[in-house]
């Protein structure tokens, strides 16, 4: 099954907030362009682009209003060629993001279906009648607040909306709407891309009984059941994989909130001839309470261990795990799952990255992962972006379900704008990211976190990362040792195994800011030390093995 994917790294960029070339304060192809020596320097050999479509930034691009035009902010389609171009020319892939769940409600198809029923575009969305009392289809909660149901006075008529009321769902029971989807994905393959983000690919399917769902704290319904991983999917994707992907020499994941092992080995087989891989999200919901990620609750580590352990041996030689901490719609990675107290920003981010690189699959660092970025604290609602965090904000207060107070300190815990802050370039004014007023407040901790300190000490985490992506290229124990998780119990350590013939690779990890000692049947001090965020050896007690606060270690050593 050896794909060259296999121990590659992905880079994502989130280009809004990536670097601002043109200095109106907002990212654009040309500065990524400026930025791929930087890239090709950490030694990641893809990058996922999160969308440059023309699109009105309902939803920061994933909302696209012309999927073969390059969005007005972000540059032109030749500025897109030039980088294209000079990224393939390093030996860098680009993967583009694929958002064909829906497209925004300024896409001419979904122009044309709401002019009138008999619209030959009319079925490329989900229209239904309102109830007999007028009401929508059903109670379902859209993801970005509200209904799922939008009226349409024109027709008389709802459409369905997962996300905001300005992305309408596609209809992907049409085949006409399914086969100008192909051909699109075919014109950017035939432009050198390597492949495709697939953005909740699992939602394209829906339950065609519309059923109602459970009654939500919020008063709508969760028609999710109904939406996720629906009848149809594998037909869906096995009909994009037939009709485009086999044609060409791919990567591909699928986003996928709500999948399980079973699904994915279904979505990720070999010879299911669907994807590559997938995302799921069953670690970035842990601590979710009962208003999901607006009432996060503590998180224990054995949790964490349990949700990495199912996914390490369910997909074990039947599918391929993607590896991410974060991404453009999560928390930073150290304030999330490490510490972001200055004394151990820089050793829990290298302890996140050693626990999670060294597992099976292909791993993904989220841009300013690789220098320690970490979550922002605004004071007010107003310096948000972020759809889901502002409507939230108004749907759960106006509802009196949270305090202006209690929303506010759940956004700067598990909002997506803690991903979205610009790139931290260097101590310059507003971090070198624009010579203009950023789009989105920079984080203020950018004097002592950016790209041209990091790159200026050899102990920084972005040498760290570079160790490590390299060390995947070079063992193959990495891509084939079967994983072994050790001292289950332990809610301070994270240990685990990779086995692969007479050879063990052994990672110890401290999750916490205590000193503790790790008892251990193997003789790490006869084995290789491959990497480490300490300064010295490992020390051995009667307790065990000593694990400084926020100490990791990786060991090779043979049987
Ligand atoms: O995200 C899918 C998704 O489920 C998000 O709503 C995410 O789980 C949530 O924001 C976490 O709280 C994809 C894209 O990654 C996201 O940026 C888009 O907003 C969304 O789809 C709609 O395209
Ligand atoms: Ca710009």
């Amino acid at each position: 099954m050896g794909k060259w994917w296999q121990n590659s790294t992905v880079y994502q960029i989130y280009p809004r907030s990536f670097n601002d070339s043109n200095g109106d304060g907002i990212g654009d192809i040309n500065g990524i362009t400026e930025r791929l020596p930087y890239l090709k320097q950490l030694g990641i050999e893809v990058i996922w682009l999160s969308p440059v479509y023309q699109s009105p930034n309902d939803d920061n691009g994933y909302d696209i209003s012309d999927y073969e035009a390059i969005m007005d902010e972000f540059g032109t389609m030749e500025d897109y060629d030039r980088m294209l171009a000079e990224a393939n020319r390093l030996g860098l892939k680009i993967m583009m993001d694929l958002v064909v769940n829906h497209t925004s409600d300024e896409h001419h198809w979904f122009i044309e279906s709401r002019q009138s029923k008999a619209s030959e575009k009319r079925d490329y969305y989900i229209w239904h009648d309102p109830k007999t009392n007028g009401e929508p289809p059903t109670n379902w909660a859209a993801a970005f607040g509200g209904s799922v149901w939008e009226f349409d006075e024109a027709t008389g008529q709802y459409y369905l909306h997962l996300f905001s009321k300005k992305q309408p769902d596609l209809n992907w029971e049409n085949e006409n709407m399914r086969h100008d989807i192909y051909q699109m994905m075919r014109n950017w393959l035939d432009k050198g891309v390597a492949g495709f983000r697939m953005d909740v690919i699992n939602m394209i399917s829906k339950d065609p009984r519309y059923p109602e769902g459970e009654l939500l704290k919020t008063g709508y319904n969760d028609g999710s059941p109904y939406y996720f991983n629906g009848p149809k999917v594998h037909d869906f994707l096995q009909e994009i994989h037939q009709e485009v992907l086999a044609d060409y020499e791919t990567i591909t994941v699928g986003e996928m909130p709500n999948v399980n092992v079973d699904q994915a080995k279904l979505y990720t087989g070999e010879d299911r001839k669907e994807l590559d891989m997938v995302f799921h999200f069953d670690h970035v919901g842990l601590g979710d309470g009962e208003l999901g990620k607006w009432t996060p609750k503590e998180w224990k580590l054995t949790e964490l261990k349990k949700i990495f352990t199912r996914w390490q041996e369910g997909l074990d030689q039947v599918g391929w795990n993607s590896l991410y901490w974060s991404n453009h719609d999560q928390p930073r990675a150290i304030s999330r799952f490490g510490d972001d107290r200055a004394q151990y920003r820089e050793k829990s981010g290298k302890m996140l990255a050693t626990c999670l690189h060294m597992l099976k699959g292909t791993p993904y660092v989220f841009q300013g992962e690789e220098i320690g970025m970490t979550n922002v604290k605004f004071d007010s609602i107003d310096d948000y972006r972020d759809l889901e965090s502002i409507n939230a904000y108004h749907e759960l207060t106006d509802k009196g379900l949270l305090t202006e107070d209690e929303m506010i300190r759940a956004i700067h815990q598990r909002g997506r704008d803690n991903a979205r802050t610009p790139m931290q370039w260097s101590s310059e004014n507003h971090a070198g990211f624009t010579t203009g007023e950023p789009w989105i407040k920079v984080n203020p901790n950018y004097p002592d976190i950016n790209v041209k300190d990091a790159l200026a000490r050899e102990d920084s985490i972005f040498y760290y990362y570079k160790q490590l992506i390299e060390l995947r290229k070079q063992h193959e124990i990495f891509v084939k040792g079967r994983y072994q998780l050790l001292h289950p119990d332990r809610e301070d350590v994270y240990v685990y195994e990779r086995v692969l013939d007479d050879q063990v690779l052994v990672v110890l990890t401290n999750f916490t800011d205590q000193v503790v000692s790790v008892d251990m049947t193997v003789d790490l001090t006869k084995a290789t030390c491959l990497i480490t965020n300490e300064t010295e050896a490992i020390k051995q007690t009667e307790a065990g093995y000593t694990l400084q606060p926020y100490g990791a270690y990786a060991f090779l050593l043979k049987r």
